[in-house]
């Protein structure tokens, strides 16, 4: 049987060694005879340089990032920049190091995300709309779930909730809870909402369930408070994390169960085309995310074109 964990992780791991394998290709050694910056005049940063024409990105599979890529390829001021590709979590680390620093910084960034509650931040103007315009997280199931696991299926189903709630249990796992506990937490002062999407369903009797999810913040937040709620109804579930490609696909094949983290139309506009055929759309979850280039406010530049092209 394939491994899809294994798939998963090899596969992150390569592609993040591939990316750091060819990193900046700086044309050192143009620069022969003394000082040409020039320049004294200009009391304007060249926030490119200081940033090695870099921007900070996440995870290699991640739309955000495809999408970063594409707009070095699309903006022509972006002409020379990369994008280094790492994890969430190294993207969240560099944001606030920078920030403490008062650096320059552009990360691949996305709402509902809980770096918008703890720094001052902004999203940079995308007028040839790279990163598409808002979008909705939707669930999808594999197929055969409805007739094998109607409780389960139902759950997912009905499954439903607003940004400002990811965030809180997103800023609650930042603060140090464990992903279960700031689950619980939120689910025991939302009772509510956790009642309309048990509605309909019985309890059982340990039967198991398998969420895919990529260790994005947001998705360790909408995953985990699902797999809470499935646990207080009696299910036996299991959180596998994968990459975003393979997400999809153990979906599809009918490996794993669902997932709450297809961010479409656009982010995930690729695997969904792929995938589409092989599982159930359940419809959206939450409606108003988004994704862009995301830069501290103290930063002097509004709009992507305002990044200096490398030289
Ligand atoms: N994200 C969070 C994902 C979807 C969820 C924006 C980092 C992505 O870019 O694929």
């Amino acid at each position: 049987m394939f491994n899809w964990k294994r798939f998963g992780m090899v596969a992150g791991l390569s592609l993040t060694l591939v990316a750091a394998g060819c990193g900046s290709s700086d044309e050192e050694g143009t620069d022969t005879s003394g000082d040409s910056n020039g320049d004294e005049a200009s009391s304007e940063m060249n926030y490119g340089e200081e940033m090695d024409y870099e921007i900070t990105g996440i995870e290699a599979g991640a739309g955000v990032v495809s999408s970063a890529e594409k707009a070095t390829e699309e903006y022509e001021n972006l002409n020379g920049w990369e994008v280094a590709t790492s994890s969430s979590g190294a993207m969240a680390t560099a944001l606030g190091e920078a920030i403490e620093n008062e650096e320059p910084i552009v990360v691949t960034g996305w709402t509902p995300h809980w770096k918008f509650a703890k720094y001052d931040l902004k999203y940079l103007e995308d007028p040839k709309e790279v990163f598409g315009g808002e979008e909705q997280i939707k669930t999808m199931v594999r197929k055969g779930l409805k007739d094998e696991k109607p409780n389960a299926y139902k759950i997912l189903d009905q499954f439903n909730w607003e940004a400002a709630d990811m965030e809180e249990v997103m800023l609650e796992i930042t603060d140090g809870a464990s992903p279960e506990e700031a689950a619980k937490n939120w689910i025991s002062n939302n009772q509510d909402k956790v009642d309309a999407w048990t509605e309909g369903t019985e309890e059982v009797d340990g039967t198991e369930v398998e969420l895919v999810l990529v260790n994005w913040d947001s998705e360790i937040a909408s995953t985990n408070v699902v797999a809470e709620v499935m646990k207080e109804q009696g299910f036996d579930v299991t959180i596998t994390p994968l990459d975003n490609g393979p997400m999809w696909e153990s979906v599809a094949a009918g490996e794993a169960d669902g997932m709450v983290a297809a961010w479409l139309p656009g982010t995930h506009g690729d695997q969904y085309e792929q995938n589409k055929d092989n599982l159930e759309d359940l419809g959206a979850n939450l409606e108003g995310a988004k994704i862009g280039l995301v830069v501290p406010e103290y930063m002097d530049v509004d709009s992507i074109e305002d990044l200096e092209a490398a030289e």
